[in-house]
């Protein structure tokens, strides 16, 4: 069966119309074959617009509908998605190259966090807060805030929704969603799936959760129009410097989930097969093309020609190919874009003295396709492309003597959403934990940069966004607080020991 066969077969058992992904101008390729295998429509502006209103009187009545219900939705949502892993998990392996496990990996975050909002359904709570006026009582509430607009990158083109939806849902928002311009089906897919749950749930009302698939103009009304409170937006530090300041002139709330260009520091003590494991699957996993991919490494120099030796053979010996008709570890990069940002980058790192392993182009049998060698790079300096993150796997290695310096070059970057320290030496690894350490939002201790469990708050600072998704409390970001004090007294205290006798 052709790819195109079998996208449309998947599509139409899990109840997406065809049209949806047969009539159309934009052009659907998949990175694995280099053969268009959909074409789908754009909606207009004006159709965006009053998509968002629709939301918007949707969220007028869900607001209303009881948490610990709203819950009900997302478990079955969790039900659903359990039911179509495997039909889900395929779709992204055609439409993102991912390799099978990976692709199963990224729907099994999304069950995930469907567990975790339905449990926090019956956990959104306020504090009560004592107060200095005798007869009172201060708490606050979270209340449902509106409709969450969410902008999703094609790398995680179905867990990033789910993330945000999962949580949104349960908070009482609803959800219009742009995904990326490269992955409509999965998007196509995690619509219907949604729809069966709302079907089994009964009475949800229309426009819980509306799938805008456009370009860029789709983006921008969503992005600038007033009924949309939260913006929760993931992708390249260029798209947040666009999206952030728009949606902060007419006072939104945004939540930005961008680059990352994610260290690792190899340390003495290190145990060198778990850090080896753990660096392989950050830097080559999903051919590098994760927000939290691992792109440097810092490598004490008493153990760096024993260790990068063994990190080399594991580039050479890696195996490339297609995800879909092979075993292989490392798929293709998205795009032809993406290949020739590789091929800039190794240049650049070469005229700084790079000396490289890998990177080359491998023949997988599709000429349309782009499958590389992942390039480990032995750098003398850290500077210029270092600095910058490259979507592809890129790793830069270079030597370092005392952590103080290392932990300051893997914070000498633009972006800051993941790191971590391999070494079992107790001191370093609370030193990398401190104030004084890692700057990311995430910061680990022997295991990789990469494949965040949906439990903790996802993101980073800096120009990664600081934005929070996910797990612990990222749940406010979707609700508004309102503080209430309310007097059950027979006076009227002000606060402050302010007197105002009229
Ligand atoms: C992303 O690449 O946008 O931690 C998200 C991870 C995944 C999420 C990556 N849980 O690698």
């Amino acid at each position: 069966m052709s790819v195109k066969a079998e996208i449309a077969d998947i599509l139409t058992r899990l109840g997406v119309n065809s049209a949806s992904y047969t009539s159309g101008s934009t052009k659907i390729i998949s990175p694995v074959t280099g053969e268009e295998i959909a074409s789908v429509a754009d909606v207009s502006a004006a159709d965006t617009s009053a998509a968002i209103d629709k939301a918007h009187e949707a969220f007028k009545v869900w607001r209303n509908v009881p948490a610990p219900r709203r819950g009900e939705l997302v478990r079955l949502l969790g039900e659903e998605l359990r039911a179509a892993k495997e039909d889900l998990g395929r779709i992204i392996s055609i439409e993102v190259g991912k390799i099978t496990s990976e692709g199963l990996g990224e729907i099994q975050e999304m069950i995930d966090i469907c567990d975790f909002a339905t449990g926090l359904s019956r956990q959104l709570y306020g504090l009560t807060i004592a107060t200095e006026r005798p007869g009172h009582r201060m708490m606050e509430q979270w209340h449902p805030v509106g409709v969450v607009g969410v902008i999703s990158a094609f790398n995680f083109p179905a867990a990033v929704w789910s993330w945000n939806a999962a949580l949104a849902l349960v908070c009482g928002d609803t959800v219009v969603w742009k995904p990326s311009e490269k992955t409509p089906l999965i998007s196509l897919a995690c619509a219907a799936v949604f729809e069966k749950a709302a079907a089994r749930f009964g009475d949800a009302p229309d426009g819980l959760l509306t799938l805008l698939i456009g370009d860029r103009a789709v983006g921008e009304v969503l992005v600038d129009h007033a009924k949309v409170p939260v913006i929760s937006a993931t992708g390249s530090t260029r798209m947040g410097r666009e999206v952030g300041p728009r949606v902060a002139a007419r006072f939104g709330r945004s939540i930005l989930e961008l680059g990352g260009n994610n260290a690792g520091i190899v340390c003495p003590s290190a145990d060198q097969d778990m850090a080896l494991a753990a660096i392989a699957f950050g830097a080559m996993g999903t051919a590098g093309q994760r927000c939290t991919s691992q792109r440097r490494t810092f490598v004490h120099d008493s153990i760096y020609d024993q260790f990068v030796p063994r990190l080399k053979a594991a580039y050479k010996s890696v195996t490339v190919g297609s995800p879909l008709t092979t075993d292989a570890l490392v798929g293709p990069l998205i795009d032809t874009r993406a290949s020739d940002a590789m091929e800039r980058a190794l240049e650049q790192a070469k005229v700084l003295g790079g000396t490289i392993t890998g990177g080359e182009k491998i023949d997988a049998g599709y000429p349309n396709a782009h499958y590389r060698r992942p390039a480990i790079v032995e750098m003398p300096v850290h500077e210029g492309i270092v600095c910058e993150e490259t979507f592809a796997p890129v790793l830069y290695v270079m030597r370092y003597i005392d952590l103080d310096d290392a932990i300051e070059k893997q914070n000498a970057v633009g972006a800051g959403l993941s790191s971590t320290i391999f070494t079992l030496d107790m001191r370093e690894a609370e030193q990398f934990l401190s104030v004084a350490g890692s700057d990311c939002g995430i910061a680990n201790v022997n295991i990789g940069t990469s494949g965040a469990e949906i439990g903790g708050a996802f993101g980073g600072e800096k120009e990664t966004g600081g934005g929070r998704e996910s797990g612990s409390d990222a749940w406010k970001a979707y609700m508004r607080r309102a503080t209430n004090t309310i007097n059950y007294s027979r006076e009227l205290p002000l606060a402050q020991g302010v007197s105002f006798d009229i």
